[in-house]
């Protein structure tokens, strides 16, 4: 991988000392989009070297919250208890680009932080910590599968829930990116909801109503793992290709069997860390979200705010049978 921080999984290079005077016992919540996603729970776990490590670290009280589905009406009341029990720092996925807002934007006013990472809601946010550029993630998906495709045939995408702004963000993007390839037809979008039955319905459903898909995307871990489960029989291996965003460790029995050549994603422990730091320095007036602000988190180096109040992470990385096996998260 070099020296380049591949959205945190390269080398990071040595701490340096910012020198800026952080608040220490901030009451700083942690809101994934839901509990149960072992994508998040790298994220955030102090085990893991998430979110909840940097906060540790720190001198914060840190806690992760959420509800069980990936919707607002599940994660908002959790934002609310959150807010109520006096948070002063608040690190959110948003299930939804705007349902979140009358509340964050209320909180905010009275001087909560509201920092967002992995899904981002624009009008209710002091930054979004962007794990890599949405381009880059909705192109890399379209090109690997065009790649096993030889650029041609039906596709679909098997996305997590239908108001999440990160997969309908990149989902933009692959549209984009597909114009490349004109003999690839997108055919149809479902929505698992980052649930595994549901991800699994969704994509026996899309097999049954067409016959003639060749490949599928899905721009999840908790979807391309089931849909992964589903395609792992003989008559669909290596036949219907499937990439998207996995984790190495979900991932690592279909890419032995060849029922996936390679799929993408960026460190998910880097990226809570990263916003659980950035967090702390907005709650800590050390930084305002100005573009060009620039702090130190931690292990990983310098960042610096760029246009939109956004950090950005790093590019995604590519995962294939010649790597996954160094990766253990
Ligand atoms: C799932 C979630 C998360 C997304 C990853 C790729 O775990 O939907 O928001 O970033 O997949």
């Amino acid at each position: 991988m070099g020296a380049v921080m591949t959205a945190g999984l390269g080398m990071a290079p040595a701490a340096t000392a910012a020198g800026h005077p952080l608040k220490k016992g901030l009451k700083v919540f942690v809101v994934p989009k839901n509990l149960g996603n072992s994508y998040f729970t790298t994220a955030d776990s102090v085990k893991s070297g998430g979110a909840l490590a940097a906060l540790k670290a720190l001198g914060e009280q840190g806690q992760e919250t959420s509800g069980t589905a990936d919707s607002p009406s599940s994660q908002l009341p959790v934002i609310q208890a959150d807010l109520s029990k006096g948070a002063n720092a608040l690190v959110i996925s948003a299930t939804d680009p705007t349902a979140l807002c009358p509340t964050l934007n209320a909180a905010m006013k009275r001087g909560v932080v509201v920092v967002t990472y992995d899904s981002d809601a624009p009008a209710c946010r002091s930054l979004f910590i962007n794990q890599a550029s949405p381009q880059g993630i909705g192109a890399v998906e379209v090109d690997i599968l065009a790649k096993e495709l030889h650029n041609q045939g039906q596709i679909a995408v098997v996305s997590a829930s239908a108001s999440d702004t990160n997969q309908n963000t990149w989902i933009g993007y692959m549209k984009t990116e597909l114009k490349k390839y004109p003999k690839m037809k997108l055919v149809s979008i479902v929505y698992g909801n980052d649930d595994t039955a549901t991800s699994t319905q969704v994509t026996q459903g899309l097999l049954s109503r067409y016959p003639n898909l060749k490949g599928i995307i899905s721009p999840t871990t908790v979807g391309i793992a089931a849909a992964a489960a589903v395609l792992d029989t003989a008559k669909y291996r290596g036949k219907v290709k499937l990439t998207g965003l996995g984790t190495p460790d979900e991932m690592k029995k279909y890419v032995a069997d060849g029922t996936v050549q390679a799929f993408a994603l960026w460190n998910p422990a880097s990226l809570g860390y990263l916003a659980a730091y950035a967090a702390v320095e907005l709650a800590s007036h050390s930084i305002t979200n100005a573009k060009g602000q620039s702090f130190t988190a931690g292990k990983l180096g310098k960042f610096t705010v760029g246009a939109g109040h956004t950090v950005l992470l790093g590019p995604p990385f590519v995962f294939n049978k010649s790597n996954i096996n160094k990766f253990n998260f």
